[in-house]
């Protein structure tokens, strides 16, 4: 299945890791290997970039923008719709390559490539709308308006859990305003970002504009430190934890370039007692053990009503016990491995942790001694006031907690550093509308009667506090992709100072 999969998208093994225009032939870095984290076997391995082939990726998008940015933005639409067209064409196997190389199931493999083709048709549309504002001058005969143009070189800085999606809703963005783009993925995903690269340049180069889209795989963090540090590159989106974000965005901001976060999630529901409680059991299902809670708006902290605590913790232990855990790519299997040997000591540390703290664990807890990095998905009982549930651990562990009040449950859901996504289930209008109010929920994302995760595309999605504050994909986050000119015209013959300022001779 591997082999032809990766014929099939051109790739040989240790294949290069670094497009600058072209795939240079033989990267200088270290070789990566990429490695299924449901038998631990090697994938392929990729070479890396050193930092003169880092250099050749810069001057690739240099030359790129200078002549992507004279393209009509309805033009590079109809490229991007080209793009969207070769992706439908390979989302079964880019969707399978996806399972195989970060362990989340088929349809989520699938439905990440959805998201590329998403933003693909979303930004078809936009290319005819990236238009600013006409303001009212306080001055006789004058014009003042905005426009928009083309920013630059864009470097997006991508997770293992997202390899897909989160560098489409940032490259397609990027290339309708104009921008070309570095990729540095994770090193646990470089396959599927070399797959991504040869589906995208080979249609970026039979439209003349081969060094639009870059890619750059280094070892550890190397080509996130060198993107960071590059005057040359004016905008870094990076997706990743609140540890990462912090060093990078204050490298970022030392040269005062701009960067875009989507940090770290500690995202939690409420249940209340009048909700329709088979809908909430079946979207913290998949918000709490989906993609084995290795997305950043995964449900990691529930808060049940105290009158339905009882029942609902029944319902859902019976749920989870149904959770099939195993190879991602067989029918019926809902959880594949963690990415890692090292996130499944992460999360055992963290259970361990809970329970010193007070945590009791009611449902799973364990490694599953197997091929792969499999672990079962976790309930804890436990209290707003332990010091473990503030942190995000990149696992399916979910920590439940009663209320009493509303208040407090707003309370509790604010409470940790993180502000990315988060949730109510009720059929209260009243508790609906005070959760979404200035009063309720401090995160980046509110939903009502829909778990935390699971984000469309056409929103702004990000969040608050430690999450970095970012907004990707959607709404009017293409701004982020482009500079904004204030522009005012004087029509007249007269020379006004605006304020009433009078400079008389
Ligand atoms: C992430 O985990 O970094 O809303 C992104 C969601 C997805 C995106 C997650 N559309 O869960």
């Amino acid at each position: 299945m591997i082999n032809e999969l990766l014929e099939k998208f051109g790739i040989h093994h240790t294949h290069s890791g670094v497009y600058a225009g072209d795939w240079i032939t033989r990267p200088e870095g270290m070789e990566i290997e990429s490695i299924n984290p449901s038998d631990k076997k090697p994938i392929a391995s990729v070479m890396s970039a050193s930092r003169k082939n880092y250099e050749q990726v810069v001057a690739s998008a240099v030359e790129g923008f200078e002549k992507w940015r004279k393209v009509p933005a309805p033009k590079r639409g109809d490229i991007i719709r080209q793009i969207g067209a070769a992706l439908r064409k390979n989302k079964k196997d880019l969707g399978l390559l996806i399972t195989l190389e970060t362990g989340k199931i088929l349809s989520e493999g699938q439905g990440e490539v959805q998201e590329m083709i998403d933003m693909c048709d979303f930004a078809l549309g936009l290319s005819r709308q990236l238009h600013g504002l006409t303001m009212a001058s306080e001055r006789k005969d004058h014009r003042l308006f905005e426009q928009w143009h083309p920013l630059g070189i864009v470097g997006i800085i991508s997770a293992f859990n997202f390899p897909a999606a989160v560098w489409a809703w940032n490259s397609i963005l990027a290339a309708i305003c104009g921008d070309s783009s570095i990729w540095k993925p994770s090193t646990h995903t470089p396959v599927t970002s070399v797959a991504i690269l040869g589906i995208v340049s080979s249609i970026m180069r039979e439209n003349g504009h081969a060094d639009v889209f870059s890619l750059c795989i280094s070892e550890m963090h190397l080509a996130a430190e060198w993107i960071a540090e590059d005057r040359r590159i004016p905008l870094v989106s990076a997706t990743g934890s609140c540890e990462m974000g912090k060093v990078l965005g204050s490298k970022v901001s030392q040269r005062l370039g701009r960067s875009l976060l989507e940090l770290g999630g500690n995202n939690a529901a409420i249940i209340s007692h009048s909700a329709n409680m088979e809908q909430a059991l079946r979207a913290v299902l998949f918000s709490a053990a989906g993609t084995a809670g290795q997305r950043c708006t995964t449900l990691r902290r529930l808060f049940l009503h105290d009158s339905i605590e009882i029942m609902f913790l029944e319902k859902l232990r019976e749920a989870y016990r149904g959770i099939k855990v195993g190879d991602p790519w067989e029918e019926g299997v809902l959880m594949g491995p963690l990415i890692s040997e090292n996130a499944v000591d992460k999360m055992m540390w963290a259970i361990q942790e809970a329970k010193k703290q007070g945590g009791k664990v009611l449902t799973g807890g364990n490694r599953i001694l197997d091929k792969g990095y499999f672990v079962e998905p976790t309930i804890i009982l436990a209290n707003p006031e332990m010091q473990i549930i503030q942190q995000e651990t990149f696992a399916p562990i979910l920590y439940v907690m009663p209320y009493h009040n509303l208040e407090d449950a707003i309370r509790y859901n604010n409470g940790v550093h993180q502000g990315l996504s988060s949730a109510i289930f009720t059929d209260s209008l009243r508790e609906a509308e005070e959760f979404l109010s200035y009063r309720g929920s401090d995160c980046g994302l509110a939903n009502v009667n829909i778990g935390t995760s699971g984000a469309e595309i056409g929103g702004a999605f990000g969040g608050e506090k430690d999450t970095g504050g970012g907004r990707e994909s959607g709404s009017d986050c293409w701004k982020n992709y482009m500079r904004r000119q204030t522009c005012t015209i004087n029509g007249g013959n007269q020379l006004q100072l605006a304020q009433g300022v009078r400079f008389d001779l």
